[in-house]
């Protein structure tokens, strides 16, 4: 199984270029969901340690249904199939051009939440023209304990994966409190399906973002984004700064084309704007920067007790 590792503003993707089982060749959402039920070994075994790390996403390529796409995607971590992947797909194309697949130009990449189109400016830059995406519950408020505070109240947000998405963070956005916002984050999450507040048709919201004030002059917030696998995003998450937008928006805070920048928890950038979308929703651009570092052999070999992942 032939792959190429990369990081987006410290988050890391990597492409699988061939080996993956097949799918069929239906729409990518039903693709995702027979990766999700029917290969969970197989996603795992590239994710988890020792052949994977805890940050890690992966991008299984696969045939696009449209034509007009230079390829299909699917991202999972070690334990989800997602819809779309911001910093995946800034990985992606900038590994496109590594491959010599594409040029420097607009492209687009069939996702199971739709078409998004690609932007490669430079060999490592990438603009993401994301999915329509939008706010569809406002202030939402949850009995947990964060900080001694005895509830939290934050929005459900679609960005092509499901977001819940807390402003002012009770907890600083501090690299020192990784693992209070880590616990936290997860405390929410499990409050949120014990009410059973879900995305739409009961899509579980398993992504959770604190947001607190940048350190720099220029710099909209900083952000700590919880992912599906408790891994938290080195990158500002586009998918996330892609719900967020949504919320701006739907708050009157920031006006459609108007740019801002927004920080992860150790400091990487996106550049983020929007033009209205058709659905009263926001059609976000979300500008960052990929650096290819691994091309590699995966080997699964039949006598390596940890052939299919450490996944406790
Ligand atoms: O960038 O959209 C994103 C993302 C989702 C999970 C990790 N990164």
């Amino acid at each position: 199984m032939h792959v190429i590792d990369s990081h987006t503003g410290g988050e890391p993707t990597r492409v699988i270029l061939d080996g993956g089982p097949d799918l069929g060749n239906g729409p990518l959402a039903d693709r995702a969901q027979k990766l999700a039920r029917q290969h969970q070994a197989f996603y795992r075994s590239i994710m988890c340690e020792p052949r994977g790390q805890e940050a890690m996403v992966g991008a299984l390529l696969v045939e696009p249904v449209d034509p007009e796409c230079v390829t299909g995607v699917i991202y999972f971590d070690a334990h989800a199939v997602l819809g779309m992947c911001g910093h995946g797909t800034i990985g992606l194309t900038v590994t496109l051009a590594h491959l010599g697949r594409i040029d420097p130009g607009r492209h687009k990449i069939e996702t199971p939440a739709g078409v998004v189109g690609v932007t490669l400016s430079d060999p490592n830059t990438v603009t993401v023209t994301n999915i329509e995406s939008r706010r569809t519950r406002a202030s939402v408020e949850l009995d947990v304990r964060v900080n001694g505070a005895d509830h939290v109240r934050g929005d459900v947000a679609y960005g092509g994966n499901w977001f819940y998405l807390i402003d002012p963070s009770p907890i600083a956005v501090e690299p020192d409190n990784l693992s209070q916002l880590s616990a936290s984050a997860r405390a929410v999450r499990a409050a949120l399906q014990a009410r059973g507040i879900t995305g739409d048709g009961g899509a579980p919201i398993d992504h959770i973002i604190f947001y607190g004030p940048a350190q720099d002059d220029g710099v909209h917030g900083r952000n700590f984004v919880l992912c599906p696998d408790d891994a938290y995003d080195r990158s500002p998450c586009g998918t996330g700064c892609s719900a967020r937008l949504a919320c701006l928006a739907a708050d009157g805070r920031l006006a459609p084309g108007a740019e801002i920048v927004q920080e992860s928890i150790i400091g990487s950038t996106y550049r983020l704007s929007y033009q209205s979308g058709r659905n009263g929703g926001v059609i976000p651009s979300i500008t960052g920067k990929a650096y290819v570092m691994a091309e590699s052999r995966l080997i699964f070999d039949p006598h390596d007790p940890f052939r299919d992942g450490i996944c406790l």
